[in-house]
């Protein structure tokens, strides 16, 4: 590490002492720039890493709500404006109980590397709160969203800052955050991503994340020689993302044998089927963050309280959340004979697992493996400002382009740098190249 990365590490850490998903985020990423911090003294001139670490903006705000019972709630709503230097901030929305400053910004740092890859021009942000949509009313959800939208529609716009989902902010969220934006604002822009088709939202979103994964896992296979059809694949998660990929793998003809929820995780040892694949989106619908009913539903088994890391498969996709694979499990995986892990989670991967993992096996970093949602809410911008609609195939196969893009951008990136199959590296330096660039070019702001 470069003694100017050091010095930027270190004060990151004094200065953020109780944000460790933050903290772990930055190092992952600044330790490994070095080739082309030493390479280019203007970015150390131009204080890039100081400015990169710190967020142009962070709005913390208070979210009343009143519930069934007619009792008045409080939690708590942020957006953290991470980086505009290459277009309006852009990133998700999460609600969800773990959800602090820490774990947003985490997710606006990484958001930033990520939305450089995919090639289109948006900035990182990341918002939400740790307002918990489990066992929530449709009324309540409606309720709360408003209230959220209310004060955070001072602060994003169609060219400032654009939302969209994540944990716990899917379709109906959105609807309802539009709904307010609107109504407050009178103007109907494409504020927010991942709408209803309705008003504006675009074919494959919904899928983007998980269908990007597995096209991402596909062309680091086909750089190995092999293919993804009739590979073992373990999934973490039964949400919106675990479900895109889990459709994308069977129709790829892939044998995926695990999912999971908090509950536990489901071993099919025939592997998924299309109704299997369908039934997750009614789990989902249930909204009480189970798994379990799948089991007697498709004569699987069920294993209570334990992560699907344990069970034999080629390929891993962690889909679920921030450091839901560790060391131990990195171990196992490998014992058990797996040859790839794709984290599609952000950060899925403890910094323990990533260094264990990274070299042992093929190893895709999720800012590079799941932009492909992002980038598809990037084509639905492009869409709303152009005020037409694109097919599904237009839009599926421009994912695609856009995933192939990423993953030679990394490859490459990795190769030039000496670190050829470093995919870790590679989305690192090349997500980072261009947002610096960007940076110096204009000026100290
Ligand atoms: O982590 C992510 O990239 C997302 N939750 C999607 C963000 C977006 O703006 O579509």
């Amino acid at each position: 590490m470069s003694k100017y990365i050091e010095k930027v590490l270190a004060d990151v850490k004094a200065k953020n002492a109780n944000e460790p998903e933050f903290i772990q985020a930055v190092e992952e990423v600044l330790s490994t720039l070095a080739p082309v911090i030493e390479a280019n003294p203007q970015y150390e001139k131009a204080a890039i890493l100081e400015r990169m670490v710190e967020p142009e903006r962070t709005v913390m705000f208070r979210v009343p709500w009143v519930d069934d019972n007619g009792v008045v709630q409080v939690n708590r709503g942020y957006r953290v404006q991470f980086n505009s230097a290459i277009g309006p901030y852009k990133g998700g929305l999460r609600f969800h109980p773990t959800v602090t400053l820490s774990v947003l910004k985490f997710l606006g740092f990484e958001q930033t590397f990520k939305n450089s890859l995919t090639t289109l021009p948006m900035g990182g942000g990341k918002g939400g709160s740790d307002f918990n949509p489990r066992g929530k009313s449709d009324g309540e959800v409606m309720r709360f969203c408003q209230s959220f939208m209310t004060e955070l529609s001072r602060h994003i716009g169609a060219d400032t800052d654009v939302p969209a989902g994540d944990i716990g902010v899917g379709g109906r969220e959105v609807g309802y955050l539009f709904g307010q934006y609107k109504r407050l604002r009178n103007e109907f822009v494409g504020v927010l991503t991942g709408k209803g088709r309705p008003f504006g939202g675009s074919l494959v979103r919904p899928e983007a994340t998980g269908y990007g994964t597995v096209y991402f896992a596909q062309y680091m296979l086909e750089k190995l020689g092999q293919d993804i059809k009739g590979k073992t694949v373990a999934l973490s998660g039964f949400g919106n993302v675990a479900w895109g990929a889990a459709q994308k793998l069977v129709q790829l003809g892939a044998k995926v044998v695990a999912i999971s929820g908090p509950d536990g995780y489901i071993y099919d040892e025939k592997g998924m089927t299309q109704e299997g694949v369908d039934y997750m989106l009614e789990l989902r619908a249930s909204n009480n963050d189970v798994v379990e009913p799948y089991a007697a539903k498709f004569g699987a088994k069920f294993v209570k309280g334990r992560k699907p890391w344990e069970v034999k498969c080629d390929i891993a996709f962690p889909c679920a959340i921030q450091n839901e694979l560790n060391g131990d499990d990195a171990k196992m995986l490998v014992e058990n004979g797996c040859m790839m892990v794709v984290e599609t989670s952000n950060m899925g991967c403890t910094a323990d697992a990533v260094n264990y993992l990274n070299g042992r096996v093929a190893f895709a970093p999720g800012k590079a493996a799941n932009a492909g949602g992002v980038a598809v809410s990037g084509l639905e911008m492009s869409q709303n400002s152009m005020r037409l609609s694109w097919s599904a195939d237009e839009v599926d196969a421009k994912l695609k382009d856009i995933m192939k893009s990423i993953h030679d951008n990394a490859y490459d990136t990795a190769e030039k740098y000496g670190m050829k199959g470093n995919y870790v590296a590679g989305a690192n330096l090349a997500g980072f190249i261009k947002v610096a660039d960007a940076m110096v070019a204009q000026g100290v702001c």
